[in-house]
């Protein structure tokens, strides 16, 4: 396994909270990408860690947009560097709420464009800059501070929505899973035109755990199989190893459940129908791997 580059373009002095695997994300996406970045960030907690100029805790250029228009903003900026001839990297970087409720027209508009950008849905599963509420993302049975009864939706599946503009990669993440998020972010960004990541990124006070458990979380919901690693690359799906074991021999969901008060006192009804959709997922990747459908 190589060690990931010694550079670092987020400094410790974010004021993101203790065991944020979102800062830690953008740690390892900013590691790929190198200098030559832009970040465009719309409101959400990452437009709060990054800090305020001249304190910031980000090392390369940061554009902060307006919630909606995220991928409008990169469109026109990668248009405008491709114009003059410049290969910067146009990175969108934007939470769930961002991404798959407010920000999915701009989203759409500039896939289907063919942007030559990558976006990154960093998905902690509710607002979490305004005080955890619950957003499209926010898988059912969850707790949220408007859901007090947890969630009675399930969670919107942004990744077909996403696969709809065949576009050419797409992948899956984690920051549980460091040499992996590395890869797929230097590969996207060495294809040209419209790329999407999406990182499952445990968030301890949202998701009611302790600071220091953050990477086993991100582990376990790898390894019960509700957050399964793959990319695809012009059409190719490829599933990660870990998550095909996963899927084969799952570690029971609720030791993912079990950890994070925000499951506490889930219904047997919500859990069944957690377990339903993932069980629907895995076939359906794994018919598309398999070249079924
Ligand atoms: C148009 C608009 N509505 C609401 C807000 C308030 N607001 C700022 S950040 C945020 C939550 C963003 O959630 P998400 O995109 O999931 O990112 P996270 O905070 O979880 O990192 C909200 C509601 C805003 N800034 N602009
Ligand atoms: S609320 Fe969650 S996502 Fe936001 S800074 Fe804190 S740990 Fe990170
Ligand atoms: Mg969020």
């Amino acid at each position: 396994m190589n060690p990931l580059p010694s550079e670092e373009y987020v400094h410790k002095c974010t004021t993101a909270c203790a065991g944020c695997t979102s800062s830690l994300s953008l740690r390892y996406v900013l590691k790929a990408a190198g200098p030559d970045t832009v970040l465009v960030v719309p409101a959400c907690c990452t437009a709060v860690l990054q800090g305020v100029y001249p304190a910031t805790a980000m090392n390369v250029t940061v554009y902060n947009i307006a919630f909606a228009a995220a991928a409008a903003t990169a469109a026109g900026m990668a248009a405008a560097f491709r114009r003059q001839g410049r290969s910067t990297n146009v990175i969108c970087y934007a939470g769930d709420g961002g991404t798959v409720d407010i920000g999915i027209q701009a989203l759409s508009g500039a896939l289907e464009r063919s942007t030559d950008f990558l976006y990154i849905c960093y998905d902690n599963e509710a607002y979490g800059n305004t005080g955890m509420q619950r957003s499209g993302s926010t898988p059912i049975g969850a707790v949220t501070t408007t859901t007090p009864a947890g969630k009675i939706d399930q969670k919107k599946d942004i990744d077909r929505i996403v696969a709809a503009h065949n576009i050419p990669y797409m992948a899956t993440a984690s920051a549980a899973y460091p040499q992996d998020l590395y890869a797929k972010v230097k590969k996207a960004l060495s294809i040209p035109g419209p790329k999407f990541i999406h990182l499952l990124s445990p968030c301890p006070p949202g998701w009611r755990y302790s600071a220091e458990r953050s990477v086993e979380v991100g582990k376990l919901a790898v390894k019960t199989g509700l957050w399964v690693l793959y990319e695809r690359e012009h059409g190719q799906l490829k599933i990660n190893p870990v998550s095909k074991t996963a899927m084969k021999r799952p570690v029971p969901i609720e030791d993912y459940l079990s950890v994070q008060g925000r499951f506490r006192g889930i219904s047997k009804e919500a859990e069944r129908a957690l377990k339903a959709s993932m069980e629907q997922q895995h076939r359906r990747l794994l018919a598309e791997e398999a070249g079924a459908c």
